[in-house]
């Protein structure tokens, strides 16, 4: 381990962030850059033509997001783009990863919305101007409402408004991305929107989990071929939040619930878009709940990817339930976050090898969201923030560790640029390298981004 976990508060907290001279991180090849989603920071929910999205009613209702609040102003992005920008040139970042709402540069029929696409426009054109890659998400949750009155992803339908969603905006934007990303967490979408009722809509039924999966697959599938039509000299993938999990006990019991943990959350998707096949072992966790699938779908999910987007935040121990599944079962004395997450970078690193050798055909890997929140303050015009500098570190250090074990890593997206709607938890969970003042708007860069610029200063000089 290059790098040892440092307490909040420690002495450590400024130190730069130094690999070692033989780390994958100094590669000129390597990418590092930062994450943000359109709901999270773009605010101006009505203006310009934009439609309501799920997240918008979803929010508004009592009782679903913390302190009641909404990504009605946000972090105001979409007036404060520019300045936004500036701050990734300032930390140097040589990527930005970046959303579209969808509801934002489509109408109800299905046609362009003008103003919409134009602020993207302006946004990725910039980003090139400043020499920055682009790496665009279509679909990071924030599905239209009008799509969701139709029945949203239990509706099949929706896959196919998905493609022509991918059409227009590959035909739109071809030249200006360098990386698609057809669906952020499929597994959050389905899940948490469907499964359980946490996330917009705010749907609970195991049964529409797993069908709103399959049609998300589905759409990533329709939509990646409408990408490679119209734009195919930019790579096309998919982002997967993955999840370690680990048996309390080396009891086999206690084994078969760490790798039931890992099938619902890991294979759930990753089978079906590598091996062209759902889990078996998924509908032992879930009897009945199988999916209605046709004719040719998978194949149409399983069509080779350019490179595969993965997030990663946490681990979490499990124990067998005593019949076919697996209960959380959280470790005492271990590192959280303001989450309330475990902190481990081997789980990353593990979780790495392992898919490298389950997969034969794992496409090159991008961390394409990684990071922490903690309740981070502005004193004196400057935001400490040491956990996050040593969480970075450690799971750079995790990275690093599965490119050596011969896993094709390719960069590394912090989340987030800026502090912003953490979803249900409202804006009281902060995971920005950037502080934001929601009620001033004032940016303040954290300690973390301040020694993540030094880094890739010091890269840029050692080249
Ligand atoms: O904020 C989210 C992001 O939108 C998706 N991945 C996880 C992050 C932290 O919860």
């Amino acid at each position: 381990m290059a790098y040892d976990a440092v307490a909040p508060g420690s002495s450590q907290q400024s130190d730069p962030f130094t690999p070692p001279s033989d780390s994958v991180l100094w590669r000129k090849d390597f990418l590092l850059g930062a994450a943000t989603a359109s709901y999270q920071i773009e605010g101006a929910v009505s203006e310009d033509g934009r439609l309501p999205s799920i997240w918008d009613t979803f929010s508004a209702t009592p009782g679903k997001v913390l302190a009641g609040d909404t990504g009605a102003v946000a972090c105001d992005h979409y007036h404060r783009w520019e300045g936004d920008l500036d701050l990734l040139s300032r930390l140097n970042f040589e990527a930005y990863r970046m959303s579209v709402a969808w509801p934002r540069v489509m109408d109800e029929a299905g046609r362009p919305n003008r103003k919409g696409l134009d602020f993207y426009k302006r946004l990725l054109g910039k980003l090139k101007e400043k020499g920055l890659q682009t790496f665009v998400t279509l679909y990071h949750w924030d599905l239209p409402q009008h799509l969701e009155d139709r029945g949203g992803w239990l509706n099949r339908e929706t896959a196919y408004r998905f493609a022509d969603y991918a059409d227009l905006m590959s035909r739109e934007l071809s030249g200006h991305v360098d990386a698609w990303m057809t669906l952020n967490e499929p597994w959050c979408s389905a899940f948490l929107g469907y499964g359980n009722g946490h996330h917009a809509p705010g749907l609970a039924n195991l049964r529409y989990a797993t069908q709103a999966m399959h049609h998300l697959l589905l759409a990533h599938g329709l939509g990646t071929q409408a990408l490679r039509a119209n734009d195919p000299s930019s790579m096309k993938g998919i982002v997967a939040n993955v999840g370690r999990g680990t048996g309390e006990t080396s009891s086999a019991a206690d084994q078969r619930a760490a790798h039931l943990f890992e099938v619902q959350h890991n294979a759930w998707i990753l089978d079906p878009l590598l091996k062209g096949e759902y889990p078996s072992d998924l509908w032992e966790l879930w009897p009945g709940a199988e999916p209605l699938v046709l004719e040719g779908d998978l194949q149409t999910i399983a069509a080779p990817l350019d490179f595969l987007g993965i997030n990663y935040y946490f681990r979490t121990n499990v124990k067998s339930d005593g019949a076919h599944g697996f209960i959380e079962s959280p470790l005492p004395d271990v590192e959280r976050t303001q989450m309330g997450w475990e902190v481990s970078p081997d789980g990353l690193r593990d979780l790495l090898t392992g898919f490298h050798g389950t997969y034969a055909n794992l496409p090159p890997i991008y961390i394409t969201e990684n990071g922490m929140a903690s309740d981070d303050k502005v004193h004196n015009g400057a935001v400490e923030d040491p956990q996050r500098i040593t969480f970075l570190k450690r799971h750079l250090a995790a990275v690093d560790q599965a490119v050596k074990q011969g896993v094709d890593i390719r960069g590394y997206f912090v989340w987030s640029l800026l502090d912003n709607f953490e979803w249900a938890y409202g804006y009281e969970r902060r995971f920005g390298v950037v502080h934001v003042d929601y009620g001033t708007q004032q940016r303040t860069v954290k300690r973390s981004g301040e020694l993540i610029a030094k880094f890739i200063e010091a890269r840029k000089t050692k080249r």
